[in-house]
């Protein structure tokens, strides 16, 4: 498939619809009864998906990320009211911690099914959705007083979500398969949903809705035989991993025989996303459609950050990944390079600003270094720095709001960024 065509088909199958009135989800947030007696159920309903010739023209026009110098029109997430007094923070969690997610002066991550939730100014950690609570909670994703997170109990995975300031927990999207990868950011979340077609990947597609909006439906973005996945948001920006380029198509729903295992040609794409109305729509790019394998990607503002398996030899090529990056226009950086030899070290990296960080592991990979959050800058572009104090295996980073957090067996830690190792 040459360029044109790869072009061509990112634009047809991003999807790239704006069914703002598609469904029917719309659960208000925060308030209401306590507890989760007012379930909104989301069935899938006639998407209404229109012809690709009918859709808007600057779809068409080649995906790619914005110059650098119209980064300025690019929506970025709304200033903070205030700065957070972030402090150091390192506490014992449980063997199985991981999911780490951080906002507004709360860290929260997974632990065996349950979510717990540390307060740095009151000092307290408590279980915010513990075992009373039908199912496993996993995916925790923290913005502001929000915690959403996924639930299994109807036997398929949904999207549920507790308000920390009035203790409210409420479905937020229940359909049929998984809804799931949710990422939160000022309001807007998107997520991966298998609602047409239960566990297939094949089935994934990308949907968002904005919790601030009144009465805003889910919204479906994506709609392709193709797997989309890990989408990631900060502002109205939305990134995730798109297969269409799958070199062997065992992710696009054509598969060639014989399948390659090992390619899995994942791609980086965005979308903008404008607010919710029903005549908006999202504008699409591409990040890198490198011909290896891409995933995994985190994004702030114009800055986006990524898993890439380029260059990785000898096989099996995934004992271990490289960590790459893109600013605007600018041309991609290699960040850095990990082991990987647990399979739940399968994470996405970090993005705040200039700052990328990520999960290290050395072990049996010939590399060197201990486990460690390491912590790289786009603009000096110098190695990245190890934080101190996180030598066991991780599992999970995250950076935001001038903090850094990470999970791992047995351990949780926080440091304000000014207390980063800067190069
Ligand atoms: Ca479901
Ligand atoms: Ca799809
Ligand atoms: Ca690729």
């Amino acid at each position: 498939m040459n360029q044109l065509e790869f072009q061509r088909r990112t634009m047809a199958l991003i999807g790239i619809l704006w069914l703002a009135a598609c469904a029917g989800t719309s659960v208000p947030v925060g308030g209401g009864a306590a507890t989760q007696t007012d379930t909104a159920v989301d069935v899938g309903v006639d998407l209404g998906i229109p012809p690709v010739d009918t859709l808007p023209t600057d779809l068409t026009a080649p995906p790619e990320l914005p110059p650098a110098d119209s980064v300025d029109t690019a929506p970025t997430a709304p200033e903070t009211s205030s700065p957070i007094a972030w402090t150091p923070f390192s506490a014992t969690a449980g063997s199985n911690a991981r999911g780490v997610t951080l906002s507004t002066g709360r860290i929260a991550w997974e632990e065996d099914g349950v979510i717990q939730v540390h307060d740095l100014a009151t000092k307290m950690t408590w279980t915010a959705v513990g075992k009373s609570e039908p199912g496993a909670h996993r995916e925790p994703v923290l913005d502001s007083d929000r915690l959403v997170f996924t639930n299994d109990r109807t036997g398929d995975r949904d999207l549920w979500v507790l308000d920390l300031a009035t203790k409210t927990l409420k479905a937020l999207v229940v359909a049929p398969g998984d809804q799931l990868a949710p990422s939160l950011d000022h309001g807007l979340l998107a997520w991966i949903d298998r609602r047409s077609g239960a566990h297939d990947a094949l089935a994934s597609e990308l949907w968002s809705m904005d919790l601030d909006v009144a009465g805003a439906a889910a919204r479906q973005l994506t709609s392709d035989a193709v797997e989309q996945a890990w989408p990631h948001v900060r502002g109205r920006r939305v990134v995730f991993t798109d297969f269409s380029k799958d070199v062997d198509k065992k992710l696009t729903g054509l598969p060639e025989s014989p399948i390659d295992h090992n390619s899995d040609n994942g791609d980086i794409l965005g979308l903008d996303v404008p607010i919710d109305a029903a005549s908006a729509v999202p504008k699409a790019f591409v990040i890198t459609d490198d011909p290896n394998k891409q995933a995994r990607p985190a994004v702030d503002g114009d800055a986006v950050a990524w898993l890439d398996w380029r260059g990785i030899t000898p096989e099996p090529k995934y004992a271990r990944f490289k960590i790459y990056a893109r600013v605007g226009a600018q041309a991609e950086q290699l960040l850095g390079e990990t082991g990987w030899n647990t399979a739940e070290l399968w994470r996405r990296p970090a993005i705040q600003g200039s700052r990328v960080a990520w999960v290290m592991e050395a072990t049996a990979a010939g590399l060197s270094g201990p486990h460690a959050v390491y912590v790289g800058n786009l603009t000096t572009q110098k190695p990245a720095k190890a934080v101190p104090e996180t030598s066991g295996l991780l599992l999970a980073v995250d950076l935001r709001e001038d903090a850094l957090a990470w999970a791992g067996p047995g351990h949780v830690g926080l440091l304000p960024l000014t207390a980063v190792p800067s190069e």
